[in-house]
């Protein structure tokens, strides 16, 4: 194995460089190499101060997340740490790329850090269910001060170099090369010793926080509402409030312990399993990642509405030139409006500069011509949901687009086989479902059609990672697989309300139980009408049987859309988008159970969770058997980037799995005894139950 940790001295500098990508994560051997190599540096006279630095794209991206769940071997972080900071050598970290978690607190044992424009800090352990767990909640405060490190540690966001330096936790920005402009630096500091550059030793900032003990509290209630639900956030506070109270290595050994519960915990394990599962899901049995990929260098996009827009700006966000085409000059102005409009509240908001705006929409064309698409690598069609239309569309395309162009569909539930049949190109064709707002979203789901081809399938998923999105490739069936799990969820979310629950029971339910929002304040935003026209369009085939709730359509027959028309499941205040309970909704819901000769009885939210979040599970189940999801942790990334489904449940079927199948199985059974032929079990989910086995057994070949 090549040395993953080499010491150098570069005239009277030694200099400790970390080679081990991707992203010098602190493997066993990294940390075993620090410990030899910063012994080697200070036992070289002739280096007269020390720079550690990272090979590659980055600084040390943290501990090695695969190593967790087996006993830490030594040495640990903060016996590395200790070893930097009580070193007799003024010691610098250089920082590129990223310095995150286990990387920032190295950097924090050394008395120096410098690094470049582009570099960013942080403490991202919060987003894998943990914290700081080698002596960042105990040094970040005595560096930046109580608040601030609060912010960084229970949050886990990235702080660019400049902001960091205004912060105190970089001492330089080096621009232009790192090593060069660490090794000036390391001479001006050469021969100063250490004395007051141990971070350890600082007191100040603490003191001030000494004087405000409400600060803690007020900050525990904040992270309450912010973080509903996380465990790891709350503990971090803990953590800081020790730096705080404690002598520094009573404090650390705090942070320990509270570490050592934390990695053990649910929580952990699903926030861990939602990091990789989003990675895992770009590896495609038959499709290595050598796959040839064809250019990607301008793009089309078929209909500017909602969704045609969003995705025209996803393009022009990744630096994509991007020809819209609508039918009539109204319709596109109208489309580039909004988009204008979404790019100026952002710029509004301070997150985007005017320049930044001005660059973006000037990649944005419109046209009412068609042919305008001869010049594009990939065609978007996002038009009216509908197969006829989609249909004509993609045999013009087929006649106008270029040899090998990628003619991708946004249908959300359409079979893209048969759109894929409209031309003589089908392995060209491929499903690229976005999910509202295009723009903001970031899952997509890429629909391989029969015929598709494994380069265009390799070539979308890039695409994909291009446009800052997260891919999961789906099989063609109807709904494909969130839509497809989400009208079970819907159902049952219905048939309660019939059954003596009202939608803002339901709803809190759901919430309190770690959803984004429940499903009819989401079904008012998203425009209850849109279920209702295909519902309509399916009448005349759909048999006639409790297949769903006709709640649903009686609230769109009375023009109760959502939010758009200030009355849905809920109402709303005039220019509000708060759902406040309806009495109106209320009578009508009791009106529906008189007629369907139910006898309401009062419902319990476990039952409200169990009856929605199972009947993901028992769809997903079907959906892995058919094969139309690759695997389970493919179905949870999907619900976690696109349904609002909480990261630290860790999917609906890591979820299950940790519920037990067995337990899930039983629950389903007996809903399928009382409900009915819906809740049929999937004969997968019966047949791991009876086998003692979770669905991520099945991932773990595939892995
Ligand atoms: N450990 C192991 N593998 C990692 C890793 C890590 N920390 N970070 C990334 N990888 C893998 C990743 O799975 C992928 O693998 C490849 O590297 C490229 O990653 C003691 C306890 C650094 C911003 O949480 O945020 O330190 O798929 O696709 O988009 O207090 O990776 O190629 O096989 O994401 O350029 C804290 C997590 C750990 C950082 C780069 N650190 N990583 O993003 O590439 S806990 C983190 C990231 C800790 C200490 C505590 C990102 C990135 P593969 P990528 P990217």
């Amino acid at each position: 194995m090549a040395q993953q940790v080499r010491y150098e001295r570069r005239g009277s500098t030694g200099v400790i460089t970390i080679d081990n990508p991707p992203v010098n994560a602190l493997s066993k051997a990294v940390r075993q190499g620090l410990v030899d190599c910063v012994m080697q540096g200070l036992g070289d006279e002739a280096a007269k101060a020390l720079v550690v630095i990272g090979a590659g794209r980055t600084f040390i991206a943290g501990a090695d997340i695969r190593e967790f769940g087996q006993p830490l071997e030594p040495p640990d972080g903060n016996f590395i740490i200790a070893g930097l900071e009580t070193a007799g050598k003024p010691i610098i970290a250089a920082i590129h790329g990223t310095a995150l978690g286990g990387g920032l607190e190295v950097a924090l044992g050394c008395h120096y850090r410098v690094a470049v424009p582009s570099a960013q800090v942080g403490l991202p352990e919060v987003k894998l269910g943990l914290l700081p767990g080698a002596g960042g909640t105990q040094r970040l405060p005595r560096l930046i001060g109580v608040k601030p490190a609060l912010d960084m540690i229970t949050i886990g966001d990235f702080v660019r170099a400049g902001k960091a330096k205004e912060l105190g936790i970089i001492d330089e920005i080096v621009e232009g090369d790192l090593l060069e402009g660490a090794l000036r630096f390391a001479e001006t500091v050469a021969g100063r010793g250490t004395a007051g550059r141990r971070i350890r030793e600082r007191e100040d900032k603490i003191a001030e926080a000494r004087s405000n003990p409400v600060l803690f509290q007020e900050y525990r209630a904040a992270v309450r509402k912010r973080a509903r639900g996380q465990e790891s956030p709350l503990r971090s506070i803990d953590a800081v409030e020790a730096a705080v109270t404690l002598p520094f290595t009573e404090g650390l050994k705090r942070e320990r312990e509270i570490f050592q519960e934390l990695v053990t915990s649910t929580q952990s394990r699903a926030l861990i399993h939602a990091f990789f599962a989003e990675r895992e899901a770009m590896n495609i049995p038959g499709v290595p990642p050598d796959t040839p990929t064809r250019p990607i260098k301008t793009a089309a996009v078929i209909g500017c509405g909602t969704m045609g827009g969003g995705i025209a700006m996803s393009f022009a966000n990744a630096g994509i030139p991007v020809t819209v085409v609508e039918t009539s000059s109204e319709a596109l102005e109208r489309g580039l409006a909004v988009i204008r409009g979404n790019y100026a509240a952002t710029v509004a908001k301070g997150r985007l500069e005017p320049a930044a705006m001005d660059k973006r929409m000037g990649l944005i064309k419109g046209t009412l011509e068609l042919a305008a698409v001869k010049e594009a690598d990939v065609v978007v069609e996002a038009v009216f949901e509908e197969m006829a239309i989609k249909k004509d569309l993609f045999a013009k395309l087929d006649r106008l687009a270029k040899p090998g162009a990628v003619l991708a569909t946004n249908t959300s539930s359409l079979d893209v086989n048969a759109i894929a049949a409209e031309t003589a190109r089908p392995q060209d064709v491929i499903g690229t479902h976005f999910f509202s707002p295009a723009n903001v979203m970031r899952l997509i789901e890429i629909v391989r059609g029969a015929k598709t081809g494994r380069d265009v399938i390799a070539t979308t998923m890039k695409l994909a990672k291009t446009l800052a999105k997260v891919p999961v490739l789906v099989g063609v069936c109807e709904g494909f697989v969130g839509n497809r799990m989400i009208f079970q969820y819907i159902r049952e979310a219905q048939f309660l309300l019939e059954e003596g629950a009202l939608p803002w029971q339901v709803d809190k339910a759901l919430q309190d139980w770690g959803l984004a929002m429940g499903p009819f304040a989401m079904s008012d935003m998203a425009g209850n009408d849109v279920g209702w026209r295909i519902r309509k369009q399916q009448a005349p085939t759909r048999p006639n049987d409790r297949r769903y709730s006709h709640l649903a359509d009686e609230i769109c027959e009375r023009g109760r859309f959502g939010q758009k028309t200030n009355a849905g499941w809920y109402r709303y205040e005039k220019g509000s988008r708060a759902p406040l309970p309806d009495a109106e909704i209320e009578a009508l819901i009791l009106a529906e159970s008189k007629r369907l000769g139910i006898e309401r009885r009062p419902i319990a939210d476990e039952e409200i969770v169990k009856r929605t979040i199972y009947a993901l599970v028992n769809e997903g189940a079907r959906i892995l058997e058919e094969g139309i999801a690759l695997r389970a942790s493919d179905i949870d990334v999907i619900y976690l980037t696109g349904y609002g489904f909480p990261a630290w449940r860790g999917g609906p079927m890591f979820y299950a799995d940790t519920v037990g199948l067995d337990k899930v199985y039983a629950d389903v059974a007996r809903f399928h005894a009382a409900q009915g032929y819906f809740w049929r079990p999937a004969p997968l989910l019966e047949k791991l139950a009876r086998e003692g086995r979770r669905f991520s057994d099945l991932d773990s070949r595939k892995g």
